[in-house]
């Protein structure tokens, strides 16, 4: 069994890899991105067993970019920048539709990534929220922003039905485990530009190689 300790969830630690995810000339370390991510499949999973079937597609998409990364060919995964040029070099990207590559580290990566947008826009509306505001519609509103447009519509439809049921604005601050509101407010202020700049690098990155729409 796990340390409840392990198990808990804190805005600081998340903060703290997010920033270890930079290279000094920006290229982003997969391993940190992966363990970013456990962090907040942590959170999602402190919030309820509702959202299993969201950080249950967020864990097995870690799962497979682990496999790669601790696999035979995982020093060409030290970076996304690195994987993205191994496998495009070596032609294990479905390009268009799926293939013989359905789970390349790039296209699983994509979803992730998109994701991230989702993340940045909700926490900006969290951060800048007044008491009386809704998480739900904060969720809501950053999912159709951003993640629905790549969801079929009865994943939309299970994610607005899970967004119903998500904890209130206070309740979420605490979960956070930073204290105060008005601190968690101040971690987010400098969390949010670090998940940021990780999001325009892949992104542009992704961009410059036209692997935006990967299947
Ligand atoms: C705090 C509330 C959490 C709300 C999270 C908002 C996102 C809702 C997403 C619903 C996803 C449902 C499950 C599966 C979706 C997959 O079909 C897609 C596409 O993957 P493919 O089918 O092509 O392999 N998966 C995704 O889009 C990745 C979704 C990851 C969601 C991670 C949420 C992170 C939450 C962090 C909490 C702070």
């Amino acid at each position: 069994p796990v340390a409840p300790e392990e198990q808990k969830f804190c805005l600081q630690e998340v903060l703290d890899t997010f920033k270890l995810c930079l290279s000094e000339n920006k290229d982003v370390y997969l391993e940190h991105y992966i363990a970013g991510w456990r962090g907040l499949v942590k959170f999602l999973n402190s919030l309820g067993s509702v959202f299993g079937f969201i950080s249950m597609d967020a864990v097995n998409k870690l799962k497979i970019l682990v496999a790669y990364l601790e696999g035979e060919n995982g020093s060409q995964y030290v970076t996304i920048q690195s994987m993205l040029k191994y496998e495009l070099d070596n032609g294990l990207v479905d390009l268009t539709k799926k293939a013989s590559n359905p789970e390349s580290g790039c296209r699983t990566l994509l979803r992730l990534h998109r994701a991230l947008r989702w993340l940045e826009l909700f926490l900006e509306r969290l951060r800048t929220s007044s008491e009386d505001s809704k998480t739900s519609v904060m969720c809501a509103e950053a999912y159709n922003e951003s993640l629905a447009q790549h969801h079929p519509w009865v994943i939309r439809k299970a994610a607005g039905m899970a967004f119903c049921v998500l904890p209130g604005r206070l309740a979420f601050l605490e979960v956070m485990n930073v204290g105060p509101p008005e601190k968690v407010v101040a971690m987010l202020g400098e969390a949010i530009p670090l998940i940021s700049e990780v999001y325009q690098i892949t992104e542009e990155l992704y961009a410059q190689h036209n692997l935006l729409e990967l299947p």
